[in-house]
């Protein structure tokens, strides 16, 4: 029985969301379109079965195919990030943080990690979070030209000697040098780690620097710029291989959710592919647009610029509108970002100054340059007309013209 047949008030649902997706403009850095063959393996038989423990080492009967399945799956992600070790139980990007972190560290140990205003991600230890009262994070900065200021990183880890210095952003636009990360960490012997969730695809296509060949331990998402299931991911050195293992089960979680490692099989093999790469590439050029226009029509791009698939724009400084504002009127018009702080902003949380957005949603869809010169416009209009509700209509318009044109999950419907 289908879901329309059993359960149409969902299916009515589903439609629905598949029709926001289809007919708007997905900027969300964060946020992708999965091929049908990752659907087809999420909604897979794989999602019956009980699989605790790892390969060959199970406490289920039963799970000879599911060990190929994982193995298929790590074996496909130490091709494309040239990994030592890798663990594709995590459920997502918080958990695969917590579990590393619970692998290297000792309650109280501090971490050096960015703070959140400036492109930090909460895990990386927000005052709000559980693990912050576990472990004693210290934040830095980026510098004033949007670098981080490897410099005051250096004094700061002299100063509060971590057992751990972390990078990787949410909404940090530019590279990172890893090889200095390293370097400081060696001269205080701390260990490294990298949160890669937003750039995996990134790095995997050689489109960003590698942190893998130099860190101790890298995590990630396997849904942004990766294109895959909605899941987490720890790859290490070999040395730290049994201890991450044995946080992330069992010491955080129970049985992995074996469809969507299945379905990490599958987006791995994607990304494995020469078209990845074009992929990828394309993701940078279509940013590289946002950026100019952005910068042409007086926005002020935090970070000075973007290196890779986002922009954090201070919409409040530069046009005197709220983050809120312009993400509320810019869903009108059909286009999805999210509000986000700037750094040290003033603003509260839920109304910050700044708007964030990316281009690996609309670059999955087939879209390049000359539709992000007339997105930027479209959304410079809305964000200056905000509170004009027939621009927004008219504007909202003429991208459903733009987004028939690329289509999306034609086979698909609940
Ligand atoms: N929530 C993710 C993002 O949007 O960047 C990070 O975990």
């Amino acid at each position: 029985m289908t879901i329309n047949q059993f359960d149409p008030v969902l299916a009515t649902m589903l439609n629905a969301e598949l029709n926001r997706q289809r007919d708007g403009l997905e900027m969300i850095p964060s946020e992708n379109f999965v091929s049908s063959a990752v659907l087809e393996a999420l909604g897979s038989v794989a999602t019956n079965k009980y699989a605790e423990g790892y390969i060959g080492k199970r406490y289920y009967g039963g799970c000879h195919h599911i060990d190929e399945i994982e193995a298929l799956a790590i074996n496909r992600a130490k091709q494309l990030f040239g990994a030592e070790h890798v663990n594709v139980q995590p459920l997502s990007g918080a958990p695969a943080n917590i579990a590393a972190y619970s692998a290297i560290l000792e309650k109280g140990d501090t971490v050096l990690g960015m703070d959140l205003s400036h492109g930090g991600h909460l895990t990386h230890g927000h005052p709000v979070t559980y693990i912050a009262g576990i472990y004693n994070f210290v934040r830095y900065k980026t510098a004033a030209d949007g670098s981080i200021d490897y410099d005051n990183l250096r004094d700061m880890a002299i100063e509060h000697k971590p057992k751990l210095i972390l990078v990787g952003y949410s909404a940090y636009s530019r590279d990172i040098d890893y090889a200095r990360v390293k370097q400081i960490a060696d001269e205080v012997g701390a260990l490294t780690m990298a949160d890669i969730a937003h750039i995996a695809g990134l790095i995997a296509a050689g489109e960003m620097n590698n942190p893998i060949p130099l860190f101790d331990v890298i995590t990630t998402t396997t849904h942004k710029t990766l294109r895959g299931p909605r899941g987490g991911m720890i790859m290490c050195k070999q040395a730290f291989a049994k201890q991450i293992d044995k946080a992330v089960f069992p010491g955080l979680q129970g049985g992995p959710h074996e469809n969507v490692i299945a379905a990490k099989a599958v987006a791995f093999k994607e990304a494995l592919e020469p078209a990845f790469k074009d992929y990828a590439r394309q993701i940078k050029l279509n940013a590289k647009v946002l950026e100019y226009e952005f910068s042409s029509a007086g926005y002020k791009i935090m970070f000075g610029r973007t290196d890779n698939h986002l922009l954090l724009v201070d919409v409040m400084g530069s046009k005197g509108v709220t983050g809120k504002q312009a993400q509320v009127a810019l869903d009108l018009a059909g286009i999805t970002v999210n509000k986000n702080a700037i750094p040290d902003d003033t603003r509260g949380p839920m109304d910050p100054s700044g708007i964030r957005f990316g281009t690996p949603a609309l670059t999955t869809r087939g879209m390049k340059e000359i539709e992000m010169k007339q997105i930027a416009s479209w959304m410079n209009s809305a964000i200056q007309n905000w509170q004009d509700i027939e621009q927004l209509e008219k504007i909202r318009k003429e991208i459903l013209i733009l987004t028939s044109r690329f289509p999306l999950y034609s086979d698909i419907s609940y």
